[in-house]
This record gives structure tokens, C-alpha cells and sequence, in this order.
């Protein structure tokens, strides 16, 4: 077993020694074994401990709660460890502090590249809490653990393809579930022009479904005239569009959609849209908002 100094951690995880000492001493994360000298010396376990302790901090996580929830994970009775990590090469925990088990166990399956495992975790959560909880609490905090863990080290795009696709079929496989919403005029959900991430709104037409609510769902890159169209053809009660990055397409397109038809009502969600709402729309701040506003909108009221 390859056992570590102080200062030999230090530069696998880009941090001073002195910093990782601090993390030892006051949040407990010390050495476990000795040299035969009787120093102090980092076994691969504490690395792993450190590194997502780390990882944490980087996507702006409290040390103190990062290291307390990292060694809850490791502890914990009722749940398996965290997949240990090999230092250097890449490592493929998931670190997801202060979350729950449901949460937690998502992240371990997702960094274990365990797809039905995944896919089963947040299918539970759906059937269990609701589509609101389950996005919020369990779904959400795995999402944006992948994309800091990626923004950090520029690696685990695999971990947030895997989610993705488990996130995605068991959102499809519960509002499938559910009771089929009578047809008429449709709730629209669409990405933008150039946009990928619909995750988003496969949430919301679940949460719609479960509110009775009829939705449509045109996934990622719709052209606004497209969107226009199908909101005329559809008499489509309200739309939602979806930007995790500014699109200028997208905004100029709006007032295009609103005019489909006189009733149809516009709405933008996610970060690409900036603090406020451009022209005739309105933006929900979250998903439990989006749903009440859309099926206010699609009830006529
Ligand atoms: C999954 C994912 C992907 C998947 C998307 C798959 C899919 N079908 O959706 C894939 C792998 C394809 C992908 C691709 C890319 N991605 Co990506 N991705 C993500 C990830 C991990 C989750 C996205 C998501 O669903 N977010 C939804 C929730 C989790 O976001 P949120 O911040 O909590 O939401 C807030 C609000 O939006 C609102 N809210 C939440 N849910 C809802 C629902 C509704 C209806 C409403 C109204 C509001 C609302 O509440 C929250 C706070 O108030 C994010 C990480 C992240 N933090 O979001 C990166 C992220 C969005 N991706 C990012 C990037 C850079 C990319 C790529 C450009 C990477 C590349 N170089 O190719 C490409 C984009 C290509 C393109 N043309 O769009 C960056 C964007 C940074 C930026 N702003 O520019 C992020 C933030 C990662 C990061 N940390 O840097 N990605």
C-alpha cells in the first residue's frame, strides 16, 4: 500500500501542507498510519477522504460541513462506502456534501457508472416524494455535484452522461406512470436554439403530468419558428423555454411564440436568461413555481 507524506499530498491535491494539516487537526481528517520511522503517513483512504473533502470546498462547500458530511458518507451503518478513489488517476467519486442518503446513494451509483442502479434511485425517489422533492432533494444535488466536479478537475463527463440517461428514463418511465392528461392545448417545453441540457424540462412535464396537467415536450435546439408553429397548431395554453446559457436567438425569438396565438402565454427558465425576463415572458424561479404558474395558465386563470 502506497502510504503518503504530508507534503506528497499536498501536491497531488494542488493545496500547501500546511493546509492539509489544518484539515487534519481541525476537522479530523489525519494521518491513519505511520512510517516505520513513526511518522505520520497518508494511506490511499485518507487521500480519497481528502480529495473529496477538497473537491467539496472547490465547488464552494463550507470545509467544516464538507468534511463532516465526507466522513457521514464513509461511517455511515446503513449505507456502503464511498467507491474509493486512486490518487492520480483521475478520480471517480462523486462527492455530494450535506445531501441525503437517497442523494448520496444516486452519486454513488452515478461515479460507479452503475446506470439501472442510477436510474432505479431516482425512479424511487419520483414514486416515493414527487417529482418537486425528488428533483429538488435528491436529483438536483447530484447534477450540480457532476458539473462542479467537472468545472473543478475536467474530468467525469462519462459520470454526467450516465446521469443524464438514468435521470432522463426514469423522469419518462413515471410521468408514463401516471394517468394520461386530457389533450388539449398542450403545455410546450422546449431547449433553445442551441441549447443541450432539457433535463430541466423533462422534470417539469413529469411534475405537469402529476398535476393533470398535458405537456409536450420538443427537447433540445428547437428553432423559435418551430416553437411558434407548434404553439399555433397546438393552441398550446403556455411555453416554456429553457437556456443554461445566454442565446440571443432565444430572446429574439420570444415575441415570435407570443404571438402564435392570442392566449398563449410565455415563460423562460434557467440561468441563460439572465436576473430578468426579456419582452413578454415571465421567469419562474424554480420548478414547483413553473408548475404552478403553468397549470394556472393551462386552467385558464
Ligand atoms: C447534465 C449536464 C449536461 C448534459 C445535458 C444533458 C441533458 N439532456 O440535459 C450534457 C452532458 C449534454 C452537457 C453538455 C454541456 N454542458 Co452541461 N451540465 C450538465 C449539468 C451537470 C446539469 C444540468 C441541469 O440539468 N441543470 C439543472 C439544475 C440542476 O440546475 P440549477 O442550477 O440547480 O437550477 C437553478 C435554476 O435553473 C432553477 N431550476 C432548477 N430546475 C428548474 C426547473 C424549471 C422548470 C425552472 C423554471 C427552474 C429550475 O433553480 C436552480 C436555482 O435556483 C450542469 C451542472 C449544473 N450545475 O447545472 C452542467 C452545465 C450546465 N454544463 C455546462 C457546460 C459548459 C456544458 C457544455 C458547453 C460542455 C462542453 N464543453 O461541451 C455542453 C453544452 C452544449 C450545449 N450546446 O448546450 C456548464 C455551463 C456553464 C455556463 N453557464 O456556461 C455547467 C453549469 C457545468 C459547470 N459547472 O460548468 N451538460
Amino acid at each position: 500500500m502506497e502510504l503518503l507524506s504530508v507534503g506528497e499530498v499536498a501536491a497531488r491535491l494542488g493545496v500547501s501542507p500546511s493546509a492539509v494539516r489544518v484539515w487534519g487537526t481541525r476537522y479530523g481528517l489525519v494521518a491513519s498510519a505511520r512510517s516505520e520511522g513513526g511518522h505520520r503517513r497518508y494511506t490511499p483512504e485518507d487521500l480519497a477522504l481528502l480529495q473529496a473533502v477538497h473537491e467539496a470546498v472547490l465547488s464552494g462547500t463550507d470545509p467544516a460541513a464538507a468534511a463532516a458530511a465526507v466522513r457521514g458518507i464513509e461511517t455511515a451503518d446503513d449505507v456502503p462506502a464511498l467507491p474509493r478513489r486512486r490518487a492520480g488517476a483521475g478520480g471517480t467519486g462523486l462527492a455530494v456534501p450535506g445531501a441525503g442518503r437517497e442523494a448520496r446513494g444516486l452519486a454513488r451509483a452515478a461515479a460507479r457508472l452503475d446506470e439501472m442502479r442510477a436510474e432505479d434511485a431516482v425512479l424511487a425517489a419520483l414514486r416515493e416524494r414527487g417529482t418537486l422533492d425528488a428533483w429538488d432533494d435528491v436529483v438536483r444535488p447530484v447534477l450540480i455535484a457532476a458539473g462542479a466536479h467537472w468545472a473543478a478537475t475536467g474530468s467525469g463527463i462519462e459520470i454526467e452522461h450516465l446521469l443524464t440517461q438514468a435521470v432522463t428514463t426514469a423522469l419518462i418511465r413515471h410521468a408514463a406512470a401516471l394517468p394520461e392528461p386530457p389533450p388539449e392545448r398542450p403545455v410546450l417545453l422546449a431547449g433553445g436554439p442551441q441549447e443541450e441540457h432539457v433535463l430541466p424540462l423533462y422534470a417539469a412535464r413529469a411534475a405537469l403530468a402529476e398535476h393533470g396537467v398535458p405537456s409536450r415536450l420538443l427537447g433540445p435546439r428547437t428553432p423559435m419558428a418551430a416553437l411558434a408553429t407548434a404553439a399555433r397548431r397546438t393552441r398550446s395554453a403556455a411555453v416554456l423555454v429553457w437556456l443554461s446559457r445566454p442565446d440571443e436567438a432565444a430572446a429574439d425569438g420570444l415575441a415570435e411564440v407570443a404571438a402564435a396565438h392570442r392566449r398563449v402565454r410565455v415563460l423562460v427558465g434557467g440561468p441563460g436568461w439572465g436576473d430578468v425576463a426579456p419582452g413578454p415572458a415571465t421567469a419562474p424561479a424554480d420548478l414547483a413555481e413553473a408548475v404552478t404558474v403553468l397549470d394556472r395558465h393551462w386552467r385558464g386563470r
